[in-house]
């Protein structure tokens, strides 16, 4: 792996990966998202790893997709490339997946902080999508998320504007779930993914699984699928083991089986 750094037990059950084009603000080219994917792909396998966290540095998380790289691309060669099945395979990771977020996420930095499951940021952290100011529009999801997330009139001002959000304003909007000092921002992702490491891992893949879903569907399928990924639980030994801890008073030991 050359522009990312992965770490698989950077604490028990925690995997991390740096981002790391430094000089470049960690701008995503299409080497860094291909090796992003085969990085999450592994961790997805690997039965030792929980929950993952996505981070940068202090000065960017990802200013964007490589707009070196793409600037002499036409449709067709933006067709071939075909960046939407890398994003995709992202999108399908099962386990719960941070961003920690310090400096700059912006464009494709920002959508793939909001394709991660929850963001915690640095004082200093600045969300935008300011493609408009380069002749185009959010392309890995932008309009769609931020909109999901921060809703219609905020997205739109920031789409249209490219202006940038601050982690104040973004932690208000709902956007992310919590700020905190700069050097405590990958810290804070620690405590979080840990105490998700905790939990039954089973439960965790099912219950990110239902939460999406909400996104993409009424609130009929969204409550049926809930339902059957609820049922599915009770097919687990995590579950057992959960519900038999209650009773006895005891800390539940979760196996992910
Ligand atoms: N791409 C390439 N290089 C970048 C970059 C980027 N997005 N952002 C920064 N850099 C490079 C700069 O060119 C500079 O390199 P050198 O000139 O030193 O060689 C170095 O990083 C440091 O940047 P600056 O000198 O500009 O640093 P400043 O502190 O002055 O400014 C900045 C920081 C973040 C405000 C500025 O760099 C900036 O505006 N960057 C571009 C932000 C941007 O427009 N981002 C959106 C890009 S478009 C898709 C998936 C994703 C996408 C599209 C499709 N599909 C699945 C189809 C996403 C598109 C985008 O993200």
């Amino acid at each position: 792996m050359e522009f990312i750094l992965v770490t698989t037990q950077a604490q028990p059950h925690v995997a991390l990966i740096q981002l790391n084009r430094p000089k470049e603000l960690n701008a995503l080219n299409l080497q860094l998202m291909g090796e992003l994917r085969d990085a999450l792909k592994a961790l997805d396998e690997d039965d030792a790893v929980r929950v993952i966290i996505i981070t940068g540095n202090e000065r960017a998380f990802a200013a964007g997709a490589d707009i070196k790289q793409m600037a002499g691309k036409t449709a067709i060669d933006m067709l071939n490339i075909d960046q939407f099945s890398t994003w995709d395979q992202i999108r399908k990771t099962k386990k719960p997946i941070i961003a920690a977020v310090s400096g700059f996420a912006l464009g494709g930095g920002c959508e793939l902080a909001m394709t991660c499951d929850m963001i915690v940021a640095s004082e200093t952290a600045q969300f935008g999508q300011p493609e408009i100011k380069i002749g185009v529009m959010p392309g890995a999801g932008g309009t769609q998320r931020l909109t999901k997330a921060i809703g219609k009139a905020k997205a739109m001002e920031m789409v249209l504007t490219g202006r940038f959000m601050s982690a104040a304003e973004a932690e208000k909007h709902g956007l992310i779930n919590r700020v905190v000092p700069v050097e405590l921002y990958l810290e804070e992702a620690f405590k979080l993914a840990s105490e998700i490491a905790q939990m039954s891992p089973v439960a965790a893949k099912l219950a990110k699984e239902a939460v999406n879903r909400s996104f993409e569907t009424n609130l009929d399928e969204g409550l049926y699928f809930e339902r059957k990924n609820f049922y599915l639980c009770f097919a687990s030994e995590d579950q057992t083991e959960g519900m038999n801890a209650f009773v006895e008073k005891r800390k539940p030991e979760f196996k992910g089986r």
